[in-house]
């Protein structure tokens, strides 16, 4: 197959050198899984998991309304923002959202203590695929850009391969997917993945089904849970 698109490259001239430098990539992905058997494919969240959007919501919010009520982290309830907010004073639903619709919000987001770490070990681990899996806000002037913009600065340039952005994780497939969204609905009722939930202010105290995983935090046993789903 490369011997083909090697003549098919020479082909098309000296320009296309990238495009080979791709499919290389793509058929050493492809014969590494064939040799090797099954590999784990793991899909880590983006905001909550590995990005602070919460901690870094706050700070933006209160200092573009500093005159105006808040709810601090501990009282965080439910996954949206905008919806605690809207039943806290209902004007404040517009002004949270208008945070996170901000130019340079996602990129400036925090890293999670050790999350980067953590992907980047997972990256390199036998027999694994890691990929990060976020879903875009549907404002899309900043989001989808300065996401990956966020991938590059903490990961690096290549790493960028490995970006997923949906709005409906469910039809990803994969073996374990880490995100901090307590209900993960889409058009596949079925998803491959099973979901570990990732504890984040919003979601401790959400009572979980006992087959349901959580991780705590990035010092939890991250590597026991990708080895328990190894075959
Ligand atoms: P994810 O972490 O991939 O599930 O992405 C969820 C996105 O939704 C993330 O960017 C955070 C954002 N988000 C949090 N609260 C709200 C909200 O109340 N409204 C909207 N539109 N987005 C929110
Ligand atoms: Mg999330």
């Amino acid at each position: 197959m490369l011997t083909l698109l090697y003549s098919k490259t020479r082909l098309l001239g000296r320009g296309r050198t990238l495009l080979l430098d791709q499919y290389k990539r793509i058929c050493l992905k492809m014969s590494r899984s064939s040799l090797s058997g099954k590999r784990l494919r793991v899909l880590v969240d983006m905001d909550g998991v590995l990005a602070d959007f919460e901690g870094g919501f706050l700070k933006k919010y209160r200092a573009k309304y500093p005159d105006e009520p808040f709810i601090t982290l501990e009282d965080r309830r439910g996954f949206w923002v905008s919806t605690q907010y809207g039943e806290l004073r209902s004007d404040l639903c517009e002004k949270a959202i208008s945070i996170w619709q901000s130019k340079d919000f996602f990129i400036e987001l925090p890293p999670l203590p050790g999350g980067v770490e953590a992907v980047k070990e997972m990256a390199e681990m036998d027999n694994t695929d890691v990929f990060i899996c976020t879903s875009p806000i549907k404002h899309y002037k900043h989001c989808p850009f300065e996401k990956y913009a966020w991938v590059e600065k903490h990961f690096g340039h290549d790493f960028l391969e490995q970006v997923i952005l949906t709005r409906d994780k469910t039809l990803i497939t994969g073996d374990i997917l880490i995100d901090d969204k307590p209900d993960i609905l889409g058009v596949e009722a079925k998803p491959t993945w099973e979901h570990v939930l990732f504890t984040a202010c919003h979601n401790k105290h959400c009572s979980m089904s006992p087959s349901q995983r959580r991780l705590l935090s990035w010092s939890d046993d991250w590597r026991a849970i990708l080895d328990s789903k190894r075959q």
